[in-house]
């Protein structure tokens, strides 16, 4: 009984924290551009169903499940890449 309860605590947590992710970039023109920002962002081993588009000039992303990315830490990876990032949207 508590393990059940357990068990469902856990998955109704990673269920809430796979959110997705919306990141504005400011600065990308090409398709190394997306190449890099793209591999920044798979480094971090949080952000899942990456995707990069330069004609919305955003990232995409999901949290990895259980892992928790701050705009802090997606806004450095982007920077390792080179370029600034401008609002950051999350959706449950
Ligand atoms: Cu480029």
């Amino acid at each position: 009984m508590r393990i059940t309860f357990y068990l469902l605590s856990i998955f109704l947590s990673f269920q809430a924290l796979a959110a997705k992710v919306e990141v504005e970039v400011i600065g990308m023109t090409c398709g190394m551009c997306v190449e890099s920002i793209t591999k920044e962002l798979t480094a971090t081993e949080k952000a899942d169903k990456i995707s990069v588009s330069l004609e919305n000039k955003k990232a995409y992303l999901e949290e990895v499940k259980g892992k928790k990315i701050s705009d802090t830490e997606l806004r450095a990876a982007i920077k390792k890449a080179g370029y600034d990032t401008a609002k950051i949207i999350r959706k449950q």
